[in-house]
């Protein structure tokens, strides 16, 4: 389903054995000193997303190749370069020729988590980002590129959605307003929402 040009909505695209594949890895990559956290913004606000990224470190609004106290970062996983590459073939019906994905930021909402309105820049890279959920079902909210406001569109997205976005869309603004609890599928084993983003940093180590 295309939203917005470049922004593609693959609804269901991952069998529940990828799923449970995922969630599991996300747990061992939330463990350990370069796991998960929760930033503090510029603004002195604290994010209510706990999250990890692999292959470069992320802080508000920056990548560097290792955490602040020069713990490394965890590596970027091939399995995620290879469901990237699929999910955008899927998305656009051609082969992918882009920058190769090289960064993974997974955020887990709890029932009361949210993210606000923003934009994705901290890339150096026009390649597509591919967004896969798993868990509970959110309310995404998908902007325009000129400012956080309205006109917007809310989609739901459940698990096993992947979202790509390319293209003119690269830049929109997008957030996460809601979480609904407890629509998870109990075959998960997960409370809450993870969701996965690919993408290429466009740096070099
Ligand atoms: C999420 N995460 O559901 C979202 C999915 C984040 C974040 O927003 O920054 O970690 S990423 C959705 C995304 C990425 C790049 C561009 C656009 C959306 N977009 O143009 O709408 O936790
Ligand atoms: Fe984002």
């Amino acid at each position: 389903v295309t939203v917005a040009p470049g922004a593609v909505h693959l609804p269901g695209l991952l069998p529940l054995e990828t799923r449970i594949d995922l969630v599991r890895r996300c747990r061992e990559w939330a463990r350990g000193p370069a796991g998960m956290r929760r930033h503090t913004m510029p603004s002195g606000g604290v994010m209510s997303v706990d999250m990890v990224a692999l292959g470069w470190h992320w802080r508000p609004y920056a990548y560097s190749r290792t955490l602040p106290d020069g713990t490394p970062v965890r590596p970027f996983p091939d399995l995620l370069g290879a469901l990237a590459v699929r999910s955008v073939e899927a998305a656009y019906g051609e082969p992918y020729e882009g920058d190769a994905h090289d960064v993974a930021l997974v955020n887990f909402y709890d029932a009361d988590a949210r993210m606000g309105m923003h934009q994705d820049r901290d890339e150096r890279s026009p390649a597509p980002v591919v967004s896969i959920s798993l868990g509970d079902t959110c309310v995404f909210r998908f902007g325009g590129t000129e400012h956080r406001g309205r006109p917007y569109t809310d989609v739901e997205l459940r698990d096993g959605d992947v979202f790509v976005f390319g293209g003119p869309s690269r830049l929109a603004y997008h957030g996460v307003p809601r979480v609904r609890p407890g629509t998870a599928d109990p075959a998960l084993g997960l409370k809450g929402r993870l969701n996965i983003t690919i993408r290429a940093s466009g740096l070099s180590r």
